[in-house]
């Protein structure tokens, strides 16, 4: 495993909408006009012309991705993706693989020099935090293998110790 690519992965305990880095990721609804969990969370914080610019792009198919400014947000801009209800079916893991995919192409789009995500699908949509842990991590890994010296830092921001020792472990396990 090339070292300098994990080198640009950390997992945090950390409140996402107060991040100081280029890109945030929402894990939003298929109607893109806010929610509860992180989602909800961004929307008030970024503030109502958030909803106002999310409203123009008419909704996201779950595993794909749109972006936004982030207004009021420390960060420039919101990447919104969709992630898959857990169904314990194979389709999960190819939709939430899409999703951090998706983003990632958005992102590099930008030039973005940081980028953080939350644990996609791992609230109210209930996918299991080792298993998408894994799959977030891999398709990250992917990306930048595939995309060298392109994107910056990526930090995923969990919103629990269990979350983000699940995170650090498994991104130990690869070095
Ligand atoms: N910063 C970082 N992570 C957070 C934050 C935050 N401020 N707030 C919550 N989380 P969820 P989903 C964590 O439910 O499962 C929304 O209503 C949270 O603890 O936000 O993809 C949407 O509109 C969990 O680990 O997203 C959709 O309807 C993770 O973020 C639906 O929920 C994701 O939990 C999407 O469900």
């Amino acid at each position: 495993m090339n070292k300098q690519i994990i080198a640009k992965l950390s997992a945090v305990k950390s409140d996402i909408t107060r991040l100081k880095v280029d890109i945030i990721i929402n894990a939003a609804n298929q109607s893109l006009l806010g929610g509860g969990g992180v989602d909800g969370a961004i929307h008030r914080a970024a503030g109502p012309m958030l909803l106002e610019e999310c409203r123009a792009l008419g909704g996201c198919p779950t595993g794909e991705a749109k972006i936004t400014r982030g207004f009021n947000l420390p960060a420039q801009w919101v990447i919104h993706t969709v992630g898959p209800i857990y169904s314990a079916k194979p389709s999960d893991e190819k939709l939430l693989t899409a999703c951090y995919y998706n983003s990632l192409k958005l992102a590099l789009s930008k030039k973005a020099g940081s980028i953080a995500f939350p644990a996609i699908s791992c609230g109210v949509y209930g996918y299991p935090v080792d298993k998408a842990c894994k799959i977030a991590v891999d398709t990250c890994v992917s990306f930048l293998e595939a995309n060298t010296s392109s994107l910056g830092k990526i930090i995923f921001s969990l919103f629990s110790f269990s979350h983000e020792k699940v995170y650090q472990e498994y991104i130990s396990t690869l070095q």
